[in-house]
């Protein structure tokens, strides 16, 4: 199905300008040097995401020049204005006719190869902007600290703190490019966060007024971030997960030193070699010092164990392709890892460092971390909804007291319709939120759908997030709960120069209690609340 405007995109800008023209290829559409510039920057901005950098393909299809050469400038040309079945959107609106003409001719040149980035450059990058013994001894400001929300503020390269208990700002901190996500501590003191451009910002949340600590920039392109969690390293070592160049860099915990690093490029669980094994989401056990990987491309987890950085050890589990983002089961023993494009959760148990089933679900899973609930018949499900249907699918996850509904789909709902891309609940709820902000129809993507958990198959309320907002337009996105359970946030993430908010939900009667309007929240998209994310609970 067609999943309507692209919203999901971004890449480095910064990588785009390092590429030139020396690449361009002679069988292909002439083009000048100010175009092929333009091509470059609109293909990082909006394409290397889902194809890849070196065109190879993931989420969305190769484009290297043996299939583009072939399909020509004019078939290009379509598939972009219009998009297609398999879930590319139209870019029509968000490009025009002169950029996708551009962006059609430079497909038929040999991609550009981006610059690598090893540890000397990655030394002089950083930053120990205040250094521990010049931080606070203890927590300085009388904020909640649990109840604390980093938010991403997507197109102004800022995070957003905002306290859960008054709903206002405490303050804006400049962090990467389109950041994408933030990630806590063990104790729950930094925040980290990561922009697409790959530069890690750490913030103490101590601070009399929470802000930067340390930065790095290991990569060109990144989407995760991650910290050790096993009991005796907790704050020990942080974990940047890169996307360009394909590897991942240990940093200190406490001031982002790195300290190790490795490539991932090598061989795919199709034993092929691919030069562009991405790491997607990052997540830290707590069963054994280790953080577990996705290599997107490969379709292997790779767990890597932390307890000695000189001899480092890790255990590469063959799962399925093109693994993005999951979470835990609620136990936090069990992996529950999407492999999008694959249509699969492969389940990796952390126990024992092995892949446990590779359980199909509908079209492109996209989990985020997922939602933990006891199904009234199944017992412990985690699930997901997909980006290409509308269902949402609910695994069983307890192989001691719920043997036969262990890793398999017990059951599917309906929601509003693909484009779907978070789920979240919360132990203290009994509501399953679920958003839409990728379907084609304005009144769906505004909106999200609340599922009773008590009665899945009554159907679901349809809150629609955007009108509640007091707006007009804009998608609502990634519902958050606040720590002890009881709200909801959901982002409303407009264009950058229109007016976007987040709008808190009562979790028990489903009216809304606050709107958080403010110029300073610019794209709001992803928010982090310190409690839930420090301690996994969804
Ligand atoms: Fe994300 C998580 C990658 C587009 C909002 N996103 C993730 C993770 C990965 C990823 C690998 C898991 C990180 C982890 O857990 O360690 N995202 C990508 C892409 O490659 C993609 C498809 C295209 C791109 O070019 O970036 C992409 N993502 C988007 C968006 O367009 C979203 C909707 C808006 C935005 O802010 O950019 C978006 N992604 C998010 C959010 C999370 C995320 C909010 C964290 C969810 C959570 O609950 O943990």
């Amino acid at each position: 199905m067609r999943i309507g405007k692209l919203v999901f995109t971004g890449a480095a800008l910064t990588l785009a300008s390092q590429l030139s023209m020396g690449t361009a290829f002679a069988g292909a559409p002439k083009m000048n040097e100010a175009e092929f510039a333009q091509g470059t920057k609109l293909y990082f901005e909006r394409c290397a995401g889902c194809h890849g950098v070196l065109r190879k393909g993931a989420t969305g299809k190769p484009l290297t020049t043996d299939i583009t050469l072939e399909r020509g400038t004019e078939a290009l040309e379509a598939m972009i204005t219009y998009g297609s079945e398999g879930g590319m959107p139209s870019w029509e609106k968000d490009l025009g006719a002169k950029n996708i003409n551009i962006l059609a001719r430079y497909l038929q040149h040999t991609p550009p190869q981006p610059p690598e980035k090893g540890m000397a450059d990655i030394k002089k990058t950083w930053k120990l902007t205040v250094p521990p013994s010049k931080r606070p001894k203890k927590q300085m400001n009388s904020y909640n600290l649990d109840n604390i929300f980093s938010v991403t503020l997507r197109d102004a390269g800022q995070v957003a703190l905002i306290d859960g208990d008054t709903k206002k700002i405490i303050t804006v901190v400049k962090t990467g490019y389109a950041v994408h996500i933030s990630r806590l501590s063990a104790s729950g003191r930094y925040v980290y966060v990561v922009g697409r451009d790959g530069k890690v910002v750490m913030i103490d949340l101590w601070m009399k007024t929470p802000g930067e600590v340390a930065e790095l920039h290991p990569c060109m392109e990144a989407r995760s971030v991650e910290t050790s969690k096993f009991k005796g390293w907790e704050d020990k070592y942080g974990i940047v997960g890169c996307y360009w160049p394909p590897q991942y860099v240990i940093t200190d915990g406490e001031t982002l030193e790195p300290l190790r690093m490795e490539g991932t490029r090598g061989m795919t669980i199709d034993n092929e070699y691919h030069p562009e094994i991405r790491v997607a989401a990052i997540i830290a056990s707590h069963e054994k010092p280790e953080f577990f990987l996705n290599l997107k491309e490969a379709g292997k987890v790779l767990a890597v164990d932390y307890s000695d950085l000189k001899n480092l050890k890790s255990t590469s589990i063959d799962a399925a392709k093109f693994l993005h983002d999951g979470g835990w089961d609620r136990t936090h023993r069990y992996f529950m890892s999407a492999a999008n494009k694959s249509n699969i959760i492969s389940v990796v148990d952390s126990k024992t460092t092995k892949l446990v089933k590779n359980v199909e679900v509908g079209e492109i899973p996209h989990p985020g971390r997922g939602a933990n609930f006891i199904h009234p018949k199944y017992g412990p499900v985690w699930a997901t909804s997909h980006l290409g249907d509308d269902t949402i699918a609910m695994i069983g996850t307890d192989p001691v007291n719920n043997k036969k509904y262990a890793w398999t789909v017990v059951d599917n709902l309906t929601g509003m319709g693909g484009g779907s891309l978070f789920v979240k609940t919360h132990p203290k709820s009994t509501h399953l939120w679920v958003d839409d902000p990728l379907n084609p129809d304005a009144e769906t993507y505004g909106s999200v759908a609340v599922f009773d958990i008590n009665n899945l198959h009554k159907g679901f309320k349809v809150l629609n997030v955007v009108k509640d907002a007091g707006l007009t337009g804009g998608r609502a996105v990634q519902p958050e709960y606040n720590a002890t359970g009881d709200e909801v946030w959901i982002s409303i993430w407009n264009g950058e120069t229109e007016t976007s908010a987040i709008v808190v939900y009562d979790d028990k009667t489903l009216k809304v209690k606050n709107v958080i309007k403010d110029k300073r929240l610019i794209t709001p998209t992803g928010k982090f609340n310190v409690k839930n994310t420090m301690h996994d609970i969804y």
